[in-house]
């Protein structure tokens, strides 16, 4: 969505704030705040139940099912000569505009921003605006009825038909982590624009980096309604350059070049400084304000004795990806607020992460997302909204749409600094064989896949904004239709064995990908979520509300059997809830470690899944609410800039320490080892100081198996100069299920200090495992996932508190127990 919210164009007015809703099918009236969903205002009202409790879903279908009108009156000046238009930033989705009573346009995707002509509409003085929205759920059954063959979608994701024909939020109709609501609304501002020589639509920018400047190439696209001449200009500080341009009527495009010299870089997070520029673009009577950080960022895909490199280098550095994939905020659009999604991507920095993906499934962002990203440090790689199904991209109209939506949101995005990747989709390539028909007929539906993505292809090319185009994601390469869930020589791999193919974690060290952009395991939210949507007698794994919260078919039984796998089975729901949250730690953690080892033949993980839409166990390391499982501070730790991981020699079971390190610099560190025993016995400590390049992982030291005794694991942990990259981890040779954890003794004590306030220290008899002290809790700790060892202290204070929407929880400490 272009930042229209900035525009200062005094000729411009935002129709945004109350408008008033109806239903079409009972007439029932009811407030409708814009931005906003039709659920969520119905809500609001008191007009249905919290669609996230228990089984509610099912019963609110009659609201896609249905038709809605939403108005508003306004005043308007109307200004003599000037024509006037309406700007939709983003409906969702089939909806008649309607001004005064006269229909003025039809919005058909919720990608593409309209700029309807309402200049005949408009009146002077008092006005009606209706945004009439049709069933998209009507819809999308019609198009598919009348379609040459048929086109599939992906049923056990979406529990409703056929939404691979309509250009709105692919998950809004369910996915395997998705609840189905298939919500309609106004998401983005609409603005009334009354215009003389000329009307601004999208703005464009790109750089050039030289010796001491940076060029920004800034193209404006522009509507020129009256022949004559137009100025625009841009400035940023001190730095300022205008032009003036004779222009005929019609579409035109107006560039410009700003030079900044000595210009401060922005730098993903760990990196450096984000540093961010506030420029200002004037066309004739439009301004516009973005902030621009200046950045370079390459995508290297050299050829090398493996196959193909997969690596970024932003600012002439190549720089290891650690990240996530984003999927939406929220299932309902109105709560997805710009305060709810800081707190998101801040504890994603605070993992240590630097990149997110947002997934092909979801939606574009609106502007303020990237900017938050710009501002936080974490790099965008943006898919294309097209994810798992098939798609009707033989059909020149629909492609049309899907033109119009690509042009204007890689214009849009192009002036972000976090942006690094356009991709041309989630998982097309793969689902060429996933479908009857396409197996059928793959040459059918892969000539139609190909016309799609090399229109998306070309659109990024030809904008040339310095963002590279990657196929799809996993892809080997372009043009390369082979399977990139096994394949790690070239591209990037979504590797999902362990997960939907029940294979055990130690499966994640047979594969090592250039840059695993996929996989994930599940885990249940924290029992304060659970409680958040059952009765108490729903909270047991094989409950049908449990069973409703869980929609990847067998993903309860999946993580049952993966906690009977490696831990004693537990004896109540709330321990069980516990394991699952480990076994995912674990999954994540195996994953990471070793691929970060391999590094720099890996060059970035992303895992599935950062943040989760409404509460649901899935494979998020976030809890819907933004609460952190203990996944995600076991990222926290396995995404540290500076890493020591013990990994098994897969010949000969000794034991491998690597360090890795992704700074900048060669850093110096020392590290101390130690083997402890389930009875508590700590033995000889093994210290170390080495110096770790930044361009690879290093072998750093070997344990032989024999070592290790029975009932030993080891731990470790290490400092660097830089407090920040010092750290702590453990090896188990074994299964956890396989020592006898005892009783720790844990005690907890409560003190206070001047700079952390709230201070609680912890100490142990035995060895404790997995130990965490406020699972689900909206207070953010240092830490809230560590082994605890005799002889050692673990101090806990405060880093953040989270705005909650639950009730208070008391803190509860848990650790592994035999
Ligand atoms: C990936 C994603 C999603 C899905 C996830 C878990 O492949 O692209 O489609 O939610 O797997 O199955």
């Amino acid at each position: 969505m272009m930042d229209f919210t900035k525009e200062q164009n005094n000729d411009c007015q935002r129709l945004s704030g109350e408008w008033t809703a109806r239903c079409l099918k009972n007439g029932a009236e009811f407030p409708f705040p814009v931005p906003g969903d039709v659920h969520s205002a119905l809500l609001a009202s008191d007009q249905i139940s919290d669609p996230y409790w228990r089984e509610t879903e099912t019963s609110l279908d009659w609201i896609h099912e249905n038709e809605w009108q939403i108005k508003r009156r306004f005043e308007t000046q109307r200004k003599k000569g000037k024509r006037a238009y309406l700007t939709l930033e983003s409906v969702d989705c089939f909806a008649i505009v309607r001004l005064n009573g006269i229909e003025v346009g039809m919005c058909q995707s919720q990608f593409v921003r309209y700029d309807f002509d309402v200049t005949e509409a408009l009146l002077d003085g008092e006005n009606e605006l209706e945004v009439h929205f049709l069933s998209n759920s009507k819809i999308a059954k019609e198009k598919h009825d009348s379609f040459e063959f048929e086109v599939p979608y992906l049923a056990f994701n979406n529990r409703l038909p056929h939404y691979n024909f309509l250009r709105k939020t692919q998950c809004h109709a369910g996915w395997d982590w998705n609840i189905a609501l298939s919500p309609v609304g106004l998401y983005g501002d609409v603005i009334l624009r009354q215009c003389q020589a000329s009307r601004l639509d999208d703005i464009s920018m790109r750089q050039r980096h030289e010796d001491g400047v940076v060029h920004i190439d800034i193209t404006a696209f522009c509507e020129i309604l009256e022949p004559g001449s137009v100025r625009i200009v841009a400035r940023t500080g001190e730095h300022a350059v205008s032009d003036e341009r004779q222009l005929w009527p019609g579409e035109q495009r107006l560039t410009l070049t700003l030079t900044i010299p000595n210009p401060r870089l922005w730098w993903p997070a760990g990196h450096g400084e984000q540093a961010l520029y506030d420029l200002t673009v004037e066309v004739g009577e439009d301004v516009r304000h973005f902030r621009i950080g200046l950045k370079k960022v390459e995508l290297i895909r050299d050829r090398d004795d493996i196959g193909r490199r997969f690596a970024f280098r932003v600012n002439d550095r190549e720089i290891f990806m650690r990240g996530a994939n984003w999927i939406p905020a929220d299932a309902l659009p109105s709560r997805a607020t710009p305060d709810v999604v800081r707190d998101r991507l801040t504890s994603a920095v605070e993992a240590n992460m630097n990149m997110l993906r947002i997934w092909g499934g979801g939606q574009y962002e609106p502007d303020w997302f990237y900017e938050l990203c710009s501002e936080l440090g974490l790099l965008v790689w943006q898919d294309f909204m097209f994810a798992c199904n098939l798609y009707p991209s033989s059909d020149r109209q629909w492609l049309g749409l899907v033109r119009q939506e690509a042009r204007q949101q890689v214009r849009r995005l192009s002036s972000h600094a976090c942006m690094a990747l356009w991709c041309g989709d989630n998982e097309l390539v793969g689902a060429l064989g996933w479908y009857p028909e396409s197996k059928q007929n793959r040459d059918r539906y892969l000539a139609m896949y190909e016309r799609m993505n090399f229109a998306l292809q070309e659109i990024v090319e030809e904008e040339n904004l310095d963002i590279a185009f990657w196929p799809s994601s996993p892809s080997i390469g372009p043009l390369n239709f082979g399977d990139s869930w096994h394949d790690d020589t070239s591209g990037d791999m979504h590797f999902w064995d362990v997960w939907h193919s029940a294979k055990d974690f130690e499966h994640y060290r047979t594969v090592r990908p250039r840059f695993c952009s996929e996989f994930g395991f599940q885990s249940f939210p924290s029992m304060r979520v659970i409680e958040s949507f059952t009765e108490p007698r729903d909270r047991n794994v094989s409950s049908r509300v449990m069973d409703v919260h869980q929609r990847n078919d067998g993903g309860n039984s999946r993580i049952v059997e993966t906690i009977s796998r490696y831990f004693r089975f537990p004896d109540s729901f709330e321990d069980l809830v516990y394991l699952s949250q480990i076994s995912q730690a674990m999954a994540m953690k195996t994953a990471i470690e070793f691929w970060r080892s391999n590094k720099p033949r890996c060059m970035g993980t992303l895992y599935w899944q950062l943040n989760d839409t409404w509460p649901v166990a899935s494979w998020s390391g976030l809890e819907y609410g933004g609460g952190w499982k203990l996944m995600h501070y076991m990222a926290r730790q396995f995404y540290s800039p500076v890493l020591l991981t013990a990994q098994p020699d897969m010949k000969t079971g000794d034991v491998i320490v690597y360090a890795v390190n992704d700074t900048e610099n060669p850093v110096l560190v020392s590290a101390e080892f130690r083997y402890v025993s389930v009875s508590g016995e700590v033995r000889t400590p093994f210290s170390l100081s080495l110096e770790v390049p930044t361009d690879r992982a290093i072998e750093a030291v070997r344990f032989p198996l024999a070592d290790f005794g029975e009932s030993v694991f080891l731990a470790f942990n290490w400092t660097c100069a830089r407090q920040d990259f010092s750290g702590e981890n453990f090896f188990l040779p074994k299964a956890p299920r396989d020592y006898d954890w005892q009783d720790p003794e844990i005690e907890v004590e409560h003190l206070r200090s001047e700079e952390d306030g709230e201070i609680v220290r912890l100490t142990c008899k035995k060895p404790a495992l997995y130990t965490s002290y406020d699972l689900g809790s909206d207070d953010i700790y240092s830490d809230n996932c560590f082994t605890m060892i005799p002889g050692q202290t673990k101090d806990l204070c405060i880093r953040r508190k989270r705005l909650s929407h639950l009730g208070p929880q008391t803190p509860e400490l848990q650790y592994l127990k035999g």
